[in-house]
């Protein structure tokens, strides 16, 4: 049998990956329902967390839609740009890091 070592890591690579908040941010003429069907579709939010989520970037300017790993919250950031684009709203979404 051959010697056997054990590997380490500093536990910073052995734990949770960086975490990004996902941005909603507020315009004057992406209409309310719009930005609740998006967090409920996106986001996974139920209706009343959509609508309180919403309140609070309409008021605030800018709104917490979620919380996750580099390349989900980019596939969020993407599928927000998208369905804004198609429907021809100004709604802006980013990210950053938490
Ligand atoms: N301010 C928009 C309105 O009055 C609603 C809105 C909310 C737009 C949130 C964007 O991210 C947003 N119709």
């Amino acid at each position: 049998m051959s010697d056997t070592t054990t590997q380490t890591r500093p536990q910073s690579q052995t734990r949770t990956p960086p975490m990004y908040r996902v941005l909603l941010l507020n315009d004057d003429y992406t209409p309310m329902d719009f930005v609740v069907e998006v967090l409920m579709q996106f986001f996974a939010k139920s209706e009343l967390e959509a609508v309180r989520i919403m309140l609070e970037v309409h008021q605030a300017g800018v709104g917490i839609a979620g919380v996750y790993a580099y390349e989900i919250a980019e596939t969020k950031v993407n599928q927000v740009a998208q369905a804004a684009l198609e429907a021809q709203y100004p709604l802006q979404c980013a990210m950053e890091p938490e």
